[in-house]
């Protein structure tokens, strides 16, 4: 049978992935946008207890700066609504601009507008707010998750706010500058424990150096990326605008992998780690598997990346 994008989405099928992570994502979904609100403050609150934020370093806070100036303008209870609107995902100008940002960018908007809402320059969340019993039970199920999956639903909150970016037609999307490759001295080289091809290294050392011109090299012209919990990324013009809008000063920590020759030449490659993002820095390190298929030519067929259910699942190799 011919090796298909689809086929290689299920190469090691072991793999266990933390569900819990889209299930309370979707759980979420369902709440009052005055909830949402109130629980993201909540869950931030809690998890600045033990890990903080690395920003303002981690996003370029010039590209927000306009919207976040209107919102202080506004009285406390436009802010609040301006705030709910985008939970509801509503058709505003605001929503629209919101739409346009990259992650990173929106990331930036709600830490800034967090820091203002703590010292009472933009409406907080009402002192003795009460969240709904479905409110509650989210919150709980996030305190059970682990740091890098807590990460993640915070971060898939505020990435999926403002209006639908499929229903804006044609427009230009706001991001930050392409970062300039590290310098060679400044470059390091990692080691996986059972794994030498010398296309994976390269991927874990072009990323980790920012060097999206050498990383999308190693890739097939027909190959696909798929993020946690997202539909693969084909093609490499799509995948080189992904690297270069939203994987700049990751932190790709492989630890250990295993290789093995599969159908028609091709090889996969398991290779399971730590990732840690510029926003938390070494605070959080998130446990990650990479799913590879290499082609004959030794070109990235195919590359999932796995939010981990457990760290337990970093010793998972089997095929
Ligand atoms: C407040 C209350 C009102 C509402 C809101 C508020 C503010 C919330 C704030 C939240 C901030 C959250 C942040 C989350 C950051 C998470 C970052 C993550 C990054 C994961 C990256 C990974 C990369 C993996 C990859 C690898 C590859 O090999 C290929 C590329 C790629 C409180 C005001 C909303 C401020 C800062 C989870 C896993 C390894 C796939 C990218
Ligand atoms: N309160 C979140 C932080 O800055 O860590
Ligand atoms: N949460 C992983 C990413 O898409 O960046
Ligand atoms: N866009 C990089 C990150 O979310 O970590």
């Amino acid at each position: 049978m011919a090796i298909t994008i689809d086929s290689a989405r299920g190469i090691f099928p072991q793999t266990l992935s933390a569900d819990a992570v889209p299930a309370t994502i979707a759980r979420f979904k369902q709440l009052s946008a005055e909830d949402q609100l109130a629980w993201t403050w909540f869950a931030y609150i809690e998890m600045g207890k033990t890990i903080t934020v690395a920003a303002p370093g981690a996003a370029s806070m010039q590209f927000a700066e306009g919207v976040l100036n209107q919102i202080r303008q506004m009285t406390p209870s436009e802010q609040t609504q301006a705030m709910c609107d985008l939970a509801n995902n509503a058709d505003t100008p605001l929503c629209r601009t919101y739409a346009t940002w990259s992650a990173n960018i929106k990331l930036g908007f709600w830490y800034q507008l967090g820091q203002w809402m703590d010292k009472g320059l933009v409406a907080p969340i009402p002192a003795g707010y009460q969240l709904s019993a479905n409110a509650s039970a989210v919150l709980q199920a996030v305190r059970e998750l682990d740091q890098g999956q807590q990460i993640t639903v915070l971060r898939s909150s505020v990435v999926d706010m403002g209006f639908d970016p499929g229903k804006l037609g044609d427009y230009t999307k706001v991001t930050e500058p392409v970062v300039a490759p590290k310098d060679l001295a400044q470059r390091t080289q990692v080691a996986i424990e059972g794994v030498t091809e010398p296309t994976v290294l390269s991927y874990m050392n072009n990323m980790n150096a920012n060097d999206f011109g050498a990383l999308i090299d190693l890739f097939a012209p027909d190959a696909a990326l798929q993020p946690p919990f997202q539909r693969p990324i084909v093609g490499r013009d799509a995948i080189l605008q992904f690297f270069n809008e939203e994987c700049q000063n990751l932190n790709l920590i492989p630890e250990r992998g295993v290789s093995e020759p599969t159908e028609d030449g091709y090889t996969q490659v398991k290779v399971t780690g730590k990732v840690q993002t510029p926003w938390f820095g070494a605070a959080v390190g998130m446990n990650m598997a990479w799913r590879f298929l290499l082609n004959p030519q030794g070109k990235i067929f195919f590359v999932a990346i796995d939010l981990l259910a457990s760290p337990k699942e970093l010793l998972n190799l089997i095929r």
